[in-house]
């Protein structure tokens, strides 16, 4: 606790640091937020995973590239007094670094706290559901302008599919003694079944049908700010992984997380379903502000985004398992199987409508 007071004091005025609560529920990262004796009130402190993130440092400057780009644009942008859009600042610390190292190596930032707005852990219905479209949407025309050669690439092997599976066959080779489980084998089998099909947008973007571009990487339903007033979105945080990638990995992630009722946590794993209406609401949301920067190939691997994404989230969470839970933060030893099982069906379920999700793309990118 003294560590967390002192790690916010670095960011705050002598004296200002009221309390620090622990906030969010991210899987990496540690959050708090911290109450302010100052006007400002509040600011979120964060602890950054330095076993996940190599090189923070790199998440500092890209996000001062980011702020500094995004800031530019909304400045030229006629007002839309209608829908406010708003960018976390980076605060610096009283001696004007981006940062601090504690003298344990902990490596801590803090960011302006988005007021008057939350998030939400699961979507609540269709309008919601439009308007976090409408934030990713937003989120990525803002950068689709900044070249991907001015960011950092803060974690190597993103969202990169093929390399998730190549790492899941390593842990399988080496590891004589795996669980055995109907839960396990259910995975094992999984991903036997569908090992083919994990380098489908790698394949595009080796064959030039798909080009990077700078992603948000983790856009899921609860980094996604919405206004308690009007309901609208108004910003997306946690921009740890803003880096150049595929327009694909934000929208399978967004789907994935969004059009699943239930949520990530649930242990109802036979009622996890994709939401086909909730897809609707987001893509009716997203695609009018992707129209400027999407061509015919981007549609055209809009499903398989959306099929690809829970599954490789799945094989990263059940390679976890198997490692004994070295990246993703756990509350018990069988939470990321379970996490896994639940991507697993999601996957399934978009399988069983892919007709209908196929059409329904279709006649949205129309
Ligand atoms: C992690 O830390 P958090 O909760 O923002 C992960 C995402 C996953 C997500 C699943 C850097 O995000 O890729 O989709 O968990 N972030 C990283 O909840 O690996
Ligand atoms: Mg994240």
């Amino acid at each position: 606790m003294d560590k967390l007071f002192a790690a916010a004091r670095q960011f705050a005025p002598a004296g200002a640091v009221l309390d620090v609560r622990e906030y969010g529920s991210g899987n990496v990262n540690d959050t708090y937020r911290v109450t302010l004796a100052t006007e400002e009130r509040y600011l979120i402190l964060q602890r950054i995973n330095t076993r996940v993130f190599r090189r923070p440092e790199l998440i500092m400057l890209n996000l001062q590239t980011f702020t500094e780009h995004v800031r530019a644009r909304l400045e030229c942008e006629p007002p839309r007094a209608e829908h406010r859009w708003e960018v976390p600042r980076v605060l610096p610390t009283r001696e004007g670094k981006s940062h601090y190292v504690d003298a344990d190596g902990a490596f801590w930032r803090a960011l302006s706290f988005i007021g008057a707005s939350r998030t939400y852990e699961q979507v609540r219905d269709l309008e919601h559901a439009r308007q976090v479209g409408y934030a990713l949407g937003r989120f990525q025309s803002l950068l689709s302008d900044l070249a991907i050669d001015r960011l950092h690439d803060t974690l190597e092997g993103f969202h990169i599919t093929p390399r998730y599976l190549r790492h899941y066959d390593e842990v399988v080779a080496q590891n004589g003694s795996l669980p055995a489980s109907p839960a396990a084998d259910y995975c094992f089998r999984f991903i036997e079944q569908r090992r083919a099909h994990a380098a489908v947008l790698e394949e595009a973007r080796a064959q030039n049908k798909l080009r990077l571009r700078p992603i948000h990487g983790d856009p899921k339903v609860n980094n996604i700010m919405i206004d308690d007033a009007t309901q609208q979105a108004v910003s997306i945080v946690d921009l740890d992984t803003v880096k150049p990638g595929l327009v694909h990995y934000d929208i399978g992630d967004c789907l994935r997380s969004c059009c699943n009722r239930l949520g990530e946590e649930t242990d109802a794993f036979d009622a996890v379903r994709f939401d086909t209406d909730l897809c609707r609401a987001i893509l009716q949301g997203y695609l009018p502000l992707s129209r400027d920067f999407l061509d015919e190939n981007d549609y055209a691997y809009l499903y398989d985004a959306l099929h690809l994404i829970p599954f490789e989230l799945g094989l990263r969470f059940f390679t976890d398992y198997l490692e004994g839970d070295v990246y993703f933060k756990v509350k018990h030893r069988q939470h990321n199987l379970s996490r896994a099982i639940v991507q697993f069906k999601l996957v399934e379920s978009i399988e069983a409508q892919e007709t209908c999700l196929r059409e329904l793309i279709r006649e949205l990118s129309e």
